[in-house]
């Protein structure tokens, strides 16, 4: 135990150094919409600091993708790359979860419950998800080399909080994205104390969708 003199001298630091780190640091509000104007939600915007030098660094926390009433949950998820992400089964069915992904390929054979091991998605990238069993069940990972990320909601807005005050290129992603990610690339400099604002207008392909089983909402027991 430390005595409570030094506890609280430490307190008193701890509490200035966040103070410190919070005042050099803002947060980037990303609006996106389709060219019709229309809030697409599910979008990934990702901040790279601009210069290479200064690479973010984030630790990855570990995540995970559920598979409930014979659908993945959620369908997009952005982690750090390094993630560990579990893969488990709410349904009373087995799934066998694959991707055939460059940045990701593996297989969780046929199973119920939890996998005993998470997959650790250790590049960057999109990865598709897919069920051996359910064609129509599909998920994404994006797989980010920046820790400053965020989706987008309903509204099609994402805020990435805790961004230090510096330049970056930011883009965005989304499942039925027509064209390149790269293409969406544009520099955006954060200034401490202030949100910066990025807007795109994205050409979207229509979502392709494998029709679910007759029956399929029910319990079915394949
Ligand atoms: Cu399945």
């Amino acid at each position: 135990m430390l005595p409570p003199f030094r506890f609280l001298a430490l307190s008193a630091f701890a509490l200035a150094a966040a103070a410190a780190a919070h005042a050099q640091s803002s947060e980037i509000v990303a609006t996106v919409t389709d060219s019709q104007g229309k809030p697409l939600a599910d979008a990934v915007v990702v901040a790279v600091p601009a210069d290479r030098a200064a690479r973010a660094t984030g630790k990855p926390r570990d995540d995970a993708i559920f598979q409930v009433d014979k659908e993945f949950v959620p369908k997009v998820s952005v982690v750090l790359v390094g993630t560990s992400v579990a893969f488990p089964n709410n349904d009373s069915v087995r799934h066998h979860v694959y991707s055939f992904s460059s940045a990701k390929k593996f297989e969780l054979p046929l199973y119920q419950g939890v996998p005993a091991q998470p997959v650790v998605f250790d590049r960057p990238g999109v990865v598709v998800l897919g069920c051996n069993i359910h064609d129509w069940m599909v998920a994404y990972v994006y797989v980010s080399e920046s820790p400053h990320f965020a989706k987008t909601g309903a509204d099609g807005k994402a805020t990435i909080t805790d961004v230090p005050a510096r330049a970056y290129v930011v883009r965005v992603w989304h499942s039925q994205l027509d064209g390149d990610e790269a293409r969406t690339e544009r520099p955006l400099t954060v200034a401490r104390g202030r949100p910066a604002e990025v807007a795109w207008s994205l050409a979207v392909k229509p979502e392709v969708r494998v029709r679910r089983a007759p029956g399929a909402r029910s319990s079915g027991s394949y």
